[in-house]
Formats: structure tokens, sequence, C-alpha cells
């Protein structure tokens, strides 16, 4: 466990402490609405476990990850976005990661620039 989980917002969102508009959940993962969107549709797929960033993944993680990953195009469509989606995972306060619990910022319904 690489911090206090106490003190991390996404382990509220999924403990039910703190609101969310959750979109998708399962045994092993949540997505929810980001407060903050950056376009008209702007989800955050979430693990339940509490894995800081991709830097703390470890091998046995990996079929959490090919879960995570698989959904992606599944609850893309759900939110009606038939014409692509864009992905996000910033990593560490370089890569503009806010929040040290490991997220899929999933984006879409308003042209995106180019990247
Ligand atoms: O992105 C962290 C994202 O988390 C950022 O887009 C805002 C969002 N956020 C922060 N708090 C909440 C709550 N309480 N609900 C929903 N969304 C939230 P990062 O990749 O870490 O920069």
């Amino acid at each position: 466990m690489a911090i206090d989980q106490t003190d991390c917002i996404f382990c509220k969102i999924i403990e039910g402490e703190l609101p969310a508009k959750v979109v998708y959940e399962d045994d092993q993962v949540i997505a929810f609405e980001d407060i903050h969107p950056k376009a008209k549709i702007h989800l955050l797929l979430v693990p339940r476990s509490h894995i800081s960033s991709l830097e703390q993944l470890e091998v046995k993680h990996e079929a959490l990850i090919s879960h995570l990953l698989l959904l992606l195009p599944d609850l893309a469509r759900r939110q009606g976005l038939q014409d692509g989606f864009r992905t996000i995972i910033n990593t560490g306060r370089g890569g503009g990661q806010e929040v040290d619990h490991l997220h899929i910022h999933l984006l879409g319904g308003s042209q995106l620039p180019g990247f």
C-alpha cells in the first residue's frame, strides 16, 4: 500500500463516503463522472483496490488492467460515443496526476483537438 488510503478521495467515493455520479460498477472497478469535465463526456474509470499510479503496477495486477482496458469501449458506447473517444492516464506530478489512485480518463462527445 503506497499511501494512507484514508486520505484518498477515490477510495472515499468507492466506499460511498463521498458522492459521485456513478455510471458503472462491478466487483473490481467503478466509473463515475469527472467533477471538472474537460469534454462533454468525461468519466474516470477506477480500480476498487488502491493502486497509487501506473508506477505501482505489478504483474499480479495484469488481469485487473486487462479488465479496465476491455471495459473502455463498452463504457464509451453506453455514453453514446459512437464516433470515438480519448483515454488518458496521468502518472506522477510530472505527468499531471493530481489524485494518487490509478484512474483512466475517458473523454468524448465533443471534437477533441489532436494530440
Ligand atoms: O485527474 C484527477 C481527476 O479527478 C481530475 O480531472 C478531477 C477529478 N476529481 C477530483 N475529485 C473528484 C471527485 N470528488 N469526483 C469526481 N472527480 C474528481 P488526474 O489524472 O489525477 O490529474
